[in-house]
C-alpha cells in the first residue's frame, strides 16, 4: 500500500470546529486520553474476569485498582492483540493489520536484523522424511518496523511499513502528546526509532531496547550503566531514580504524572501513552510486594511475576488518584490493554509452563486464544456506562481510529489505508445499551450482543491473526507457523506445518480443546476462504517449505484434505 489515501469526509461536522479550536486560546473541553499498555499482560493476570466466569487464575495476584476501574468503567471481554509486541504496537500506530504491515515478529535493536527462526535442522520436522513438508523457513518480513510518514521523511527505509502515525495526527489537532515507557516499533538508525518522530512531544524511556541488556531495578540503573560504562539499548532518561530502590514501573508512573503537570496547567488536552515495560521479561521482583507472595506459598518465579503485576496495579491506581486530585477525572478517557497474551514459555515466571493463561490455550506468540486475547478496560465518566461488559470482538488496530475519534479527530489524511474500526459508538452508546439490560447472571451479560445498528461494528466481524515464523530456536508446535480467523462463536486455526485446519466453538469451548472441523465442513470452508482472501489481499508473508522452496499453501488450497 503506497498510494495516498483520504478518509471519507464523514466527520466533517465534528472535525473542523475542533481543529479550528486547537490554534486559539479558548477553553478546550476535549477529553484527555490515557492509553495504559501493559507488556505481555495475560488475560487472567488480574482479579478482573474477562470471560463468562471467574477462574482460579484470576485469584493469583492482588489487583484492586483494576477491579475498581472495571466497576467504574467497561470490560471488553473479547479484545485481541497480535501474538507479539512489535506487531501489536505497529498495528496500533498505523491502524493496519500486522499481516498487512508485515511486522510479524518482535523487532531487533539493530537495523536489518531478522529475529525470526526457521525450523531447526535437528528437529523431527527436518530429519524425519514423513514430516519433511512441515520443515519451514521463515519468510521475509518488515524487520525495520514502521517508518513514519511525517513532514520531511520519505518512504525510503527497506523492510519497513510507511504509515502516518496516529500520535502525529493528535499532536496536529492540538493534543499535548506524551510517550512514557516502551516503544518497540522501529530499529536503531531508522526515523521510527524515536517517539519524537512518531508525533510525541515528550518521551521518557522510549526508544530501542534489547531485553537481554535491560533491567527493571534501580540498583543496577535499569541496565544503563555497567562497570562504569554506558550500555546502549536500555530504558533511558531515568537517571534520577538510579540507586533509589525505585522499580521501573514506579519510576515510569512518576515521570508520566510529572509530564502531565504542564498541559494541566496550560489547560491543554493531553494524550498520555504510558507503555509499561512490566510484566515482560526480565522477571525481576518489585520489592514492595515480593515477600507477600512468597509468604502465600508461591515459588520465587511466581512471586517475582506477581510482584510485577501488583506494581502495575498500583501504577494504575496512582494514575486514577492523580486525575481525581487534579479534578480532571471526569474529562479523561482511560484505556487499559495488554500488548499480547501472557508469556507461557518463560521458566523465570515459575509455576508450570503453558498454564498461566488458563482457561485459554497457550500464550504469547500463539494464534490460540492465550496468545492473542488480552485484558482491556475503558473508563470515561458519563460516557462509558460503568460496570458493563462489551462483548463485541475488537482488535488492536481499532485503537487508531478510536483514539483519534476520542480526541475529536475524525477527518484526517493518512498514507496508509486504515483497516481498524472506530469503536467510539461501541464504547459509548454500546455500553449504555448494555447498562439498560437486566441480566440474570454474568454469563447472560457476557452473551449479550450489542447490535451493529448501535455500535457500527458487526459482532461477527472477522478477527485475523497471522504468525508465519518460529518463535524460538526450538520447536513450539502450538505457537510456530500458525494463522487464525474468528467470526462470532467460530475460530479457525491453520497449522502451516501440517496443513491442518482446526475449528473451535468458542461459545462452548473457550480453551480450544475440541476440534470440531469434521462436524462443520461448511464453516471450515467459509472461514478458510475468508482467511485466504485477507492474506492474499495483504500480500501476507508466508513461510516456505525447505525441501521444495515453495510457499506454504493458503488455507483454502488445503480444503480437500477435510472431505
Ligand atoms: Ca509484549
Amino acid at each position: 500500500m503506497r498510494e495516498k489515501y483520504f478518509r471519507p469526509l464523514t466527520g466533517l461536522t465534528l472535525g473542523l470546529p475542533l481543529l479550528a479550536l486547537a490554534g486559539c486560546q479558548k477553553a478546550d473541553d476535549r477529553p484527555n486520553i490515557i492509553f495504559f499498555l501493559v507488556d505481555d499482560f495475560g488475560w487472567a493476570d488480574t482479579q478482573v474476569p474477562f470471560g463468562p466466569e471467574v477462574y482460579p487464575t484470576n485469584g493469583r495476584h492482588d489487583t484492586p485498582n483494576f477491579v475498581e476501574m472495571a466497576s467504574e468503567g467497561a470490560i471488553l471481554t473479547n479484545a485481541y492483540a497480535c501474538p507479539l509486541s512489535s506487531p501489536t504496537r505497529t498495528s496500533i500506530l498505523t491502524g493496519v493489520s500486522s499481516a498487512h504491515t508485515h511486522v510479524t515478529n518482535p523487532l531487533a535493536s539493530l537495523r536489518g536484523t531478522d529475529t525470526a527462526y526457521d525450523t531447526p535442522d535437528d528437529s523431527p520436522w527436518a530429519t524425519v522424511d514423513s514430516l519433511s513438508q512441515g520443515c519451514l523457513d521463515s519468510p521475509r518480513w518488515a524487520v525495520n518496523g514502521v517508518n513514519p510518514a511525517v513532514p520531511g521523511n520519505q518512504d525510503n527505509v527497506e523492510d519497513a511499513f510507511y504509515g502516518t502515525p496516529y500520535a502525529r495526527l493528535l499532536k496536529e489537532a492540538g493534543y499535548f502528546t506524551v510517550h512514557i515507557g516502551k516503544a518497540h516499533w522501529a530499529t536503531a538508525g531508522t526515523p521510527g526509532c524515536s517517539p519524537y518522530n512518531m508525533g510525541f512531544v515528550v518521551n521518557v524511556a522510549g526508544g530501542v531496547v534489547e531485553f537481554s541488556k535491560c533491567g527493571y531495578r534501580s540498583e543496577n540503573n535499569y541496565g544503563n550503566v555497567k562497570d562504569g560504562r554506558a550500555v546502549p539499548f536500555t530504558p533511558h532518561n531515568l537517571m534520577e531514580y538510579y540507586g533509589t530502590g525505585t522499580h521501573i514501573t514506579k519510576a515510569l508512573t512518576r515521570e508520566a504524572l510529572k509530564a502531565l503537570e504542564f498541559p494541566i496547567q496550560e489547560k491543554k488536552p493531553f494524550y498520555l501513552f504510558l507503555s509499561q515495560y512490566a510484566v515482560h521479561t526480565p522477571i525481576q521482583d518489585d520489592p514492595r510486594f515480593y515477600q507477600k507472595y512468597l509468604d502465600r506459598g508461591m515459588d520465587e518465579g511466581q512471586a517475582r511475576f506477581a510482584s510485577m503485576v501488583e506494581g502495575v496495579d498500583v501504577s494504575l491506581g496512582e494514575i486514577r488518584a492523580f486525575l481525581k486530585e487534579k479534578g480532571i477525572d471526569k474529562n479523561t478517557v482511560l484505556i487499559v490493554m495488554g500488548d499480547n497474551g501472557g508469556n507461557s514459555e518463560n521458566k523465570n515466571k515459575g509455576g508450570i509452563l503453558h498454564t498461566q493463561n488458563k482457561p485459554l490455550r497457550e500464550g504469547k506468540a500463539s494464534c490460540y486464544e492465550g496468545g492473542i486475547r488480552v485484558p482491556m478496560l475503558i473508563e470515561w465518566p458519563g460516557k462509558v456506562a460503568p460496570g458493563t461488559l462489551i462483548n463485541t470482538p475488537v482488535i488492536c488496530e481499532d485503537l487508531f481510529p478510536t483514539l483519534l475519534h476520542l480526541g475529536g479527530v475524525t477527518r484526517y489524511e493518512t498514507v496508509q489505508e486504515v483497516e481498524g474500526q472506530d469503536l467510539f459508538a461501541l464504547l459509548t452508546k454500546g455500553s449504555q445499551l448494555a447498562a439498560r439490560q437486566s441480566f440474570r447472571d454474568r454469563r447472560e451479560a457476557y452473551e449479550f450482543e450489542i447490535p451493529e445498528s448501535v455500535s457500527g461494528i458487526d459482532p461477527e466481524r472477522y478477527i485475523v491473526s497471522h504468525y508465519p515464523h518460529a518463535w524460538k530456536p526450538y520447536v513450539l508446535d502450538d505457537i510456530d507457523f500458525l494463522s487464525s480467523i474468528r467470526s462470532g462463536r467460530w475460530k479457525l486455526v491453520y497449522r502451516m506445518r501440517t496443513r491442518d485446519l482446526e475449528l473451535y466453538d468458542l461459545s462452548e469451548d473457550l480453551g480450544e480443546t475440541s476440534n470440531v472441523a469434521k462436524a462443520h465442513p461448511d464453516i471450515v470452508e467459509k472461514l478458510a476462504r475468508a482467511l485466504s482472501d485477507r492474506l492474499r489481499r495483504f500480500d501476507a508473508s508466508m513461510p516456505t517449505v525447505r525441501s521444495t522452496g515453495e510457499k506454504v499453501p493458503m488455507p483454502d488450497e488445503v480444503l480437500n484434505g477435510l472431505k
